[in-house]
């Protein structure tokens, strides 16, 4: 009997291998075959990474961060029997607007999939006049319809959440600047109806922690549980050699997410393996989605890896919530309901 639930479908054909016996830090560990998805993945395209996937029909689908071969990002779409192998369509997603004229973005990357209800959400950053969320919408992976951008640049790392909380839908997201910013807390923000966007709250700040003592970006997104809404972020510090990216994880309120509950002192997954290490940018481990199967509580963390790869990861729901309670710090910042 587990001692958590996830309050979401089953999901029996999850991808999974069995951990170590023990643990000497977080309770995560690595896919032994990764990455899954390597250099010059399809034709045009030189690395994908950054992506996102869920279960889909009787396999699984994605978005995926494609690098073309002339350095510009956009977003492809991939399907799956195992979650693990992948097929790509050769042609970037085409986007429409409301009329279903086409609507391409400039640049897209690190897109998010969230279902919500009957549809499907793609999240991810373009420019709008500078760094700024994209967002489209699809119930057939056929169309693609653009929406209205939630909010003014310069902003990144955006999060929906997979239901309505009080009669809202609710994104995360992360305030930043034109660059690579150098600062960033996570905050919340909830709407009526996806068009309309306000009631901003502050969820976390970059921790005080040293591996996320610069900025933080939501992840994947959150997973219902009896604890909380389950996040898997991404925490960032400096270094002399640039900036390091690890996974953190934190538990959010069920009916007020901006206030945490529990946040991880340590990171559960940080650059160890070479394609973590080495890469287009070395160091960096970005979670991007995560599949979840209620009845067993398994989860298989997907992240990007050195701005090169997809990497596959794996926990279970009662080891990371016990973990991240064990090790939980909470500054003042993290509890409030982030309203000044
Ligand atoms: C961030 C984002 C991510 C990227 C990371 C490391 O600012 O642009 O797409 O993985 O930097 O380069």
């Amino acid at each position: 009997m587990s001692k958590y639930q996830m309050i979401s479908p089953e999901v029996p054909n999850i991808p999974w291998q069995e951990g170590p016996e023990s643990f000497t830090g977080a309770p995560v560990w690595r896919y032994r075959e990764n990455p899954i998805i390597g250099r010059n993945p399809l034709k045009g395209v030189a690395r994908i990474f950054n992506s996102a996937v869920m279960p889909y029909e009787d396999g699984f689908i994605g978005v995926f961060r494609g690098e073309q071969t002339n350095g510009i990002p956009y977003i492809y779409l991939g399907r799956s029997q195992d979650a693990i192998h992948w097929e790509f369509e050769e042609n970037k997603i085409a986007f429409v607007d409301e009329e279903g004229n086409p609507a391409m973005p400039v640049y897209a990357y690190d897109p998010r999939l969230v279902k919500i209800e009957d549809t499907y959400y793609i999240i991810w950053c373009q420019d709008c006049y500078g760094a700024s969320i994209g967002m489209a919408k699809t119930t057939d992976f056929k169309t693609f319809t653009r929406m209205e951008s939630p909010f003014v640049p310069f902003n990144r790392n955006a999060v929906l959440f997979p239901r309505k909380i009080n009669g809202k839908y609710m994104l995360l997201s992360r305030p930043s600047d034109s660059g690579h910013t150098p600062f960033g807390d996570v905050f919340l923000s909830e709407s009526p109806d996806l068009v309309y966007w306000g009631r901003h709250r502050h969820v976390m700040g970059k921790g005080s922690e040293w591996w996320e003592n610069v900025k933080i970006g939501g992840g994947a997104a959150p997973i219902e549980t009896s604890e909380g809404w389950l996040l898997f972020y991404h925490g960032v510090t400096g270094t002399c050699n640039g900036y390091v990216y690890s996974i953190g994880g934190a538990i959010l309120d069920i009916d007020n997410p901006s206030i945490v509950k529990y946040r991880c002192e340590t990171f559960l997954l940080t650059p160890e393996e070479w394609y973590e290490e080495r890469g287009f940018v070395p160091n960096v481990c970005f979670p991007c989605a995560t599949i979840h199967d209620s009845k067993t509580g398994k989860i298989a963390i997907y992240y990007g890896a050195a701005d090169s790869y997809v990497g596959l990861a794996f926990t279970e729901l009662d080891l990371i919530i016990d973990y991240i309670k064990d090790h939980s710090v909470v500054t003042a910042a993290d509890t409030e309901i982030g309203k000044r």
